[in-house]
């Protein structure tokens, strides 16, 4: 059976983004492939966070993966921290990275140009994600457009560690999703929706509540022009809003223009409200069932075994392959 791999960092609180991009294809293909869901707290400091703020949202994260419906039964789920073999085979892909490669890294640049103080963290952690990825063997890589740029570094790297050591890492391969690749900020449709934005106006956060979830919909920027129409240049607030209703409701781009044809722009921000509200309230009644359980510490354990046994053979085929150790 191929392997699928995944994770959501605990540095924000997930939006719909991150369940549209990464976590409901997840739940799509646990069926078909032997899936792999963990956390990357490691990946999380690239940017300063709060200790104790980061310790809940690691929990967090995991409720809200089963709350979405990843099975435990079908899914590996782990904590990237209970695993050091993460960071230990992440410096063997360092030596192998390419300085020029790094620096191509057009969600670093971005960060980075942003930001004054620029940690080496930020700039390596596409090396940290190649080591999450190969370390498992994974086949199929769940995420958004962004992070498109970091699995083909780790198919690269795969590669070139293979030619110069011999056959020893899967070529992992982005999966990403037909519609949904890239959910824009409701308040500039031009960007992202991030869980990193300080303003959360334009980004829906998968615990909001009810009343400002329709909230931020209905203020959701549009155009004038009043005709519903998917246009991504001219008309990326009408077309981002399209784009969630026909993923959440799993049909096709043009299904969902048939369907809103002649509505009017307050009827159909009504209508995307309310799919967003029946699906997110009931992530949140099943999130808070399992907050309040030994759920996510009994599942983080079991997990924890699982990776540090496969871990432990792929990491000491590599150390041999390169020479190290005695
Ligand atoms: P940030 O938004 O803080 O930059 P991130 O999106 O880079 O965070 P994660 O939350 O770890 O980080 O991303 C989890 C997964 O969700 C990734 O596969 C990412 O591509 C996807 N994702 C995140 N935001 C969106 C979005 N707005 N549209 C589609 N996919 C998204
Ligand atoms: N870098 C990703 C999160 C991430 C990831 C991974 C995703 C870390 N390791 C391995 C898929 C596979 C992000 O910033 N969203």
């Amino acid at each position: 059976m191929k392997r699928l791999l995944t994770g959501l960092k605990p540095s924000g609180e997930l939006t719909l983004g991150s369940y549209i991009g990464g976590i409901k294809q997840s739940v799509k293909y646990q069926d078909s492939y032997d899936s792999f869901i963990f956390v990357p707290d490691l990946h999380s400091i690239t940017v300063p966070q709060d200790p104790i703020l980061l310790k809940e949202r690691i929990k967090k994260n995991v409720a809200l993966y089963l709350a979405c419906g990843i099975d435990p039964n079908k899914n590996t789920i782990y904590l990237q921290s209970d695993n050091l073999y993460h960071a230990n085979l992440s410096w063997i892909f360092e030596c192998l990275t390419y300085m020029g490669e790094a620096s191509r890294m057009t969600q670093y640049k971005d960060k980075a140009s942003k930001n004054i103080n620029v940690s080496v963290g930020l700039f390596t952690y596409p090396i940290l994600m190649t080591a999450d990825i190969l370390l498992y063997d994974a086949d199929f890589v769940p995420v958004g457009i962004d992070q498109k740029q970091h699995v083909e570094l780790a198919r690269n790297l795969a590669e070139r560690f293979n030619k110069r050591y011999g056959k020893t890492f899967t070529v992992p391969n982005p999966l990403i999703p037909e519609i949904g690749a890239k959910i824009m900020d409701l308040q500039n449709p031009t960007k992202k929706m991030s869980k990193s934005d300080d303003d959360t106006k334009g980004t829906i956060l998968l615990l909001d509540s009810e009343e400002v979830i329709r909230k931020k919909i209905m203020s959701a920027v549009t155009d004038s022009e009043n005709i519903i129409r998917y246009d991504v240049i001219n008309k990326p607030g009408i077309s981002n809003l399209l784009t969630i209703y026909s993923s959440l409701k799993n049909i096709s781009i043009e299904e969902a223009v048939l369907h809103f044809e002649g509505m009017n722009y307050g009827s159909f921000k009504h209508e995307v409200a309310d799919l967003v509200v029946e699906i997110l309230t009931d992530i949140q009644k099943k999130y808070h069932e399992i907050m309040s359980s030994n759920t996510v510490d009994e599942i983080l354990d079991k997990g924890a075994k699982i990776v540090n046994n496969l871990a432990k053979d792929k990491y000491e085929t590599v150390l041999k392959k390169v020479g190290l150790g005695r």
